[in-house]
């Protein structure tokens, strides 16, 4: 009797842990017979009023234990393991010059996951700002159903250029492939990032490409006499549909650089662009957003990714602000140096108080606010 009570009491765990349903009636029937068995030897009315609860106790929990598990078969047909993607900032507002820290975090069952692609789509309110596609770490050995096979900065016939002025028009040739016997429907996103981290532009497509089709394409874009000097990267991602729409990507990114020069042909020195690793994040990377003209703004990143047959998204959210703009006409400037000056020395209650003027929150206006407006001076939002 021990021993299969016991035996009984291991089995209804691994059916808390394991719902395979089918084992599930079988056990039931041990343990009913087990309760007859020792209703017939202890016979007395104390033992079977004891018992009778037991039983139903025990048919009533059992009733629960056979509806989760038919709601956890039902909603997990393929396998019962599930795919975790948790994105996040280290922010949820940054100024203008800031860096945008995105961190992100892929696990099968609780354990991250290090050979995935993850799509990333950033909007705001003016549309597509950034598409990256990441990798949770290095991924060998893989055929990719559609792929970039070549991607380079090149002049309007396509011969490779490894550098554009400013004012003047870029050009840059991708080339994709279908490699399966289908034809696909492909998002095509290509991302620009100057030298400073910043957003330059992106360029998205979709169409359907034959079955083992290869496609040139080549596209021009402005270079503006206000673009940051250096080297500029282009990204370029292949996803089944945008990620915001749940697209997953097809392959890793492809990138290539070019170097914007000014007027001169120089190239002027600026802080190089550099990814912060952190070890407690699947995948993480950075945007910084420009001092000129940044989208004033909320912004949605969106991530997506497939991994063994299983979809996993997540969303998160950014805003971007003009610090040290006190008179909120979207740029930092003299006007707002003199409103400091004018409520320079104040604090609540004094007739010259301005709170738009303590940039700091400390409930006064001195040398900390006006530092904040020179820091910032320049700035400049849309
Ligand atoms: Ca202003
Ligand atoms: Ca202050």
């Amino acid at each position: 009797m021990q021993t299969a009570s016991t035996s009984n009491y291991r089995n209804k765990h691994k059916i808390a842990t394991h719902p395979p349903f089918l084992f599930y009636p079988l056990n039931l029937k041990e343990y009913s017979i087990s309760l007859i068995t020792v209703k017939i030897r202890f016979f007395n009315d104390n033992d079977v009023t004891m018992m009778k609860i037991a039983k139903s106790s025990f048919f009533n929990i059992a009733t629960i234990i056979v509806m989760l598990s038919l709601v956890f078969i039902v909603t997990n047909p393929a396998s019962a393991s599930t795919l975790t993607l948790v994105l996040k900032t280290d922010k949820p507002v940054y100024n203008a010059g800031e860096t945008v820290n995105i961190q992100g975090n892929l696990t099968l069952d609780g354990v991250p996951v290090q050979d995935a692609l993850v799509a990333l789509e950033i909007d705001s309110k003016n549309g597509y700002y950034v598409f990256r596609t990441i990798q949770t770490g290095a991924i060998q050995g893989a055929n990719w159903l559609v792929e970039i096979v070549d991607l380079y900065s090149c002049d309007q016939y396509g011969n490779p250029k490894n550098a554009s002025r400013i004012d003047s028009t870029g050009y840059l040739n991708v080339t994709w492939r279908n490699n399966s016997a289908f034809s696909k429907n492909v998002t095509t996103a290509l991302y620009l990032q100057f030298s400073t981290g910043s957003p330059f532009l992106t360029f998205v497509s979709r169409g359907e490409i034959s079955a083992n089709a290869t496609v040139y394409q080549i596209d021009s874009f402005p270079i503006p006499s206000t673009a940051p000097t250096g080297t500029t990267t282009i990204y370029a991602s292949l996803y089944t549909d945008f990620p915001k729409n749940g697209g997953i990507p097809f392959c890793p990114e492809k990138n290539a650089t070019f170097t914007i020069t000014s007027t001169f042909g120089f190239e002027s020195q600026s802080s190089p662009y550099r990814a912060i690793s952190t070890s407690a994040s699947s995948f993480q990377t950075t945007i910084t957003l420009p001092r000129k003209d940044v989208v004033l703004a909320n912004y949605i990143i969106y991530a997506t990714c497939q991994y063994n047959s299983q979809s996993a998204s997540d969303m998160a959210l950014f805003q971007a602000i003009l610090v040290g703009d006190v008179d909120g006409n979207k740029k930092v400037d003299m006007a707002d140096i003199g409103l400091v000056c004018k409520a320079y020395g104040s604090k609540p209650g004094d007739p010259k108080w301005d709170s738009r003027c303590d940039l700091n929150g400390d409930g006064k206006i001195d040398m900390k606010d006006v530092g904040i407006v020179c820091r910032n001076y320049g700035n400049t939002g849309v």
